[in-house]
């Protein structure tokens, strides 16, 4: 027997995918479920890939499900918009081996664009889901998830939410590896894998049928609880609300619904009859609370539980107290706030720097770029979702916003994003033919979510190079013909050339290449200094916009100051100062690396 380990949810989710004998392990990296895959990456006999979207890898789990092997599936909420299609002919098609997907919700949008409730699909494509409250739970639920897969010919939704993703807790690890559930290769089933018109509604009637015995089984299992206490109160929930229900109602009775979806409805009555109200505890939407009020049971719930942001014991206590939902609680006033800041000498200050100067509409896309909407750029004036840069400002161009020869529109899109959902947009605009510019800010990485390969790069999951996109190739093959690559440090250069790219008749791409400084980080071998009595405290450095540039006062007036805790030596301020006050001073007088700091 293995000591207990301290898990995060999403470590423990791997863990009982391992533990299930999982095969083929993908998703697409994005807060709060980033780490499930990685996770599974490091354990042996577990084909792990990060996909190029989440709709592939929902396609090649499900691929691999039906060739005979378990697999697993993980992304972030509106991960699952991306994958809606296959999942919701996956549903129909139903498995072979066992076959779970993962989704982690992220309520008060921690790190994401909007605070969807994924529940709903759950509802919406027939699956049955699955709600674990800690990392316990979020192990033994996926190994309850492939059985139940494999059962009732299902996928199964295991739902996350950050808390529990992020949250580390004991768990108790299983005494053996299960042996893999190897079904054999594919066999062949044309009425169950070819969704043809006829086949699917064949199939749509075996799903009503699946789903009536799903709800019989949610009315057996023991992933559903009950749990009597003072019965003046009962208490429905489930995940991480659990805990809050315990923490701020200590005496309540509670249903703890561990599969929510479809409802244990007798268990669900017969527990309403023993209490003398019911109130249902959840986060985001009145998921359950519908459901339940639909089964014909009188609930009380989101007229004051929020439906906005995350809950706490004491956000949910105080919701009760008041009878209305109360605000999300702010910080500890203790700590000082600290905005999210792109790090001191990335390309994207340089960037951000010059685009302020062109007086553009941009459109801007998800990634560590986001950042440039903020001041001192104020450089993006939409964001929407993954891929959406290129093809709004394709819209935008379509009814008129050119001006005179020009068109003042920019799509600034991460290479990442780019061959996520940015390449089908491209072609759009192509097809279409739009002349927006779109500038494509490769980095060579996904930085944004931890440094994920992706064929931008041709870096495995799993460690080796694979093989590597050309960008330019790619852009080319598409139909640009106008694509020129620049250097982000030269400011005066990209500047041209965005112009250039800008007032060209046709579509064209502006390839700012320069990896991430976290790939690799090392020593800085120059930093910039600032010469005191030449600075004039005009402030120019300042709209560069990095944080290694600081402000101090001195003889009642402001002068910059570099912070060579900070520098990497980039030389973006050296080039934005108009007394030539800083300058570049080297810290090493090895030749080799003077030669590469001049390179
Ligand atoms: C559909 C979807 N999946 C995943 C994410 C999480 N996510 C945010 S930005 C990003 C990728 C950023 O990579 P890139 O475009 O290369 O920009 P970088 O962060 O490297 O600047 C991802 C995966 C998301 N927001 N939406």
């Amino acid at each position: 027997m293995q000591r207990p380990l301290l898990l995060s949810g999403n470590q423990a989710v791997a863990r009982g995918a391992y533990e299930s004998g999982v095969r083929f392990a993908t998703g697409y990296p994005g807060t709060p479920s980033t780490e499930v895959v990685e996770s599974l990456s490091t354990y042996a006999n577990v084909h792990a890939t990060w996909s190029v979207n989440e709709k592939v890898a929902m396609e090649s789990a499900l691929g691999a499900a039906l060739a005979g092997a378990r697999s697993i599936v993980a992304m972030k909420h509106v991960g699952l918009n991306v994958a809606a299609d296959p999942l919701f002919s996956a549903s129909y098609t139903g498995i072979r081996a066992g076959f779970v997907i993962v989704v982690g919700d992220d309520p008060s949008a921690n790190s994401s664009q909007n605070e969807q409730d994924s529940r709903h699909y759950a509802r919406a494509a027939k699956l049955p889901f699955l709600e674990p409250a800690d990392s316990q739970e979020a192990k033994d639920f996926v190994i309850a998830a492939f059985a139940l897969s494999e059962r009732f010919d299902t996928p199964v939704i295991i739902r996350l939410t950050t808390r529990v993703c992020h949250s580390q807790c004991r768990v108790s690890l299983g005494s053996e590896i299960h042996p893999h559930n190897d079904q054999g290769p594919f066999v062949p089933d044309f009425d169950k894998y070819v969704l043809l018109p006829r086949q699917a509604v064949g199939r749509h009637i075996a799903i009503e049928k699946r789903q009536e015995e799903l709800a019989a089984y949610s009315d057996d299992t023991d992933l559903n609880r009950e749990e009597f206490r003072d019965t003046s109160l009962g208490i429905i929930t489930s995940g991480v609300c659990y805990s809050h229900v315990r923490e701020a109602f200590p005496d309540a009775s509670v249903f703890k619904l561990g599969q929510p979806y479809p409802l244990p409805q007798k268990r669900m009555s017969a527990f309403a009859d023993k209490v003398d109200r019911v109130l249902v505890v959840e986060e985001l939407d009145g998921f359950l609370e519908s459901e339940i009020a639909a089964a014909g049971i009188a609930v009380d719930g989101k007229r004051w539980v929020p439906r906005v942001g995350e809950l706490t014991p004491q956000r949910l206590r105080s919701s009760f107290d008041a009878g209305a939902p109360q605000p999300i609680e702010t910080g500890d006033p203790s700590i000082t706030p600290r905005a999210p800041r792109i790090c001191a000498g990335c390309q994207y200050l340089g960037i951000y720097t010059v685009i302020s100067k062109l007086n553009l509409t941009v459109c801007g896309d998800i990634g560590c770029y986001t950042l440039g909407a903020f001041s001192p750029w104020n450089g993006i004036d939409t964001v929407l979702c993954m891929g959406a840069s290129i093809s709004m400002a394709a819209g935008m161009e379509k009814v008129g916003r050119t001006n005179g020869d020009q068109n003042n529109v920019l799509a600034v899109i991460g290479d990442g994003t780019f061959l996520h959902s940015g390449v089908p947009a491209l072609m759009d605009l192509v097809y279409n033919q739009g002349r927006t510019t779109v500038l494509i800010l490769d980095n060579a990485t996904t930085a944004m979510t931890g440094l994920q390969g992706h064929p931008g790069n041709g870096e495995g999951l799993q460690g080796g190079k694979t093989k590597q996109v050309d960008l330019e190739k790619l852009c080319e093959a598409i139909g640009i013909e106008w694509v020129e690559v620049v250097d982000p440090y030269d400011m005066d250069a990209t500047e041209s050339t965005l112009r250039e790219a800008i007032a060209y008749p046709g579509p064209s791409v502006v390839i700012s290449r320069a990896p991430c400084l976290l790939l690799e980080k090392r020593a800085p071998i120059r930093q910039a200094h600032v010469d005191a009595a030449a600075c004039t405290g005009c402030g120019d450095c300042f709209s560069v916009g990095c944080i290694a540039v600081e402000k101090y006062q001195t003889n009642g007036s402001f002068v910059a100051d570099i912070n060579h805790d900070l520098c990497v030596g980039c030389g973006l301020c050296v080039q934005s100062c108009p007394e030539g006050a800083i300058a570049p001073r080297l810290l090493t007088d090895d030749p080799d690396l003077v030669e590469l700091s001049l390179s």
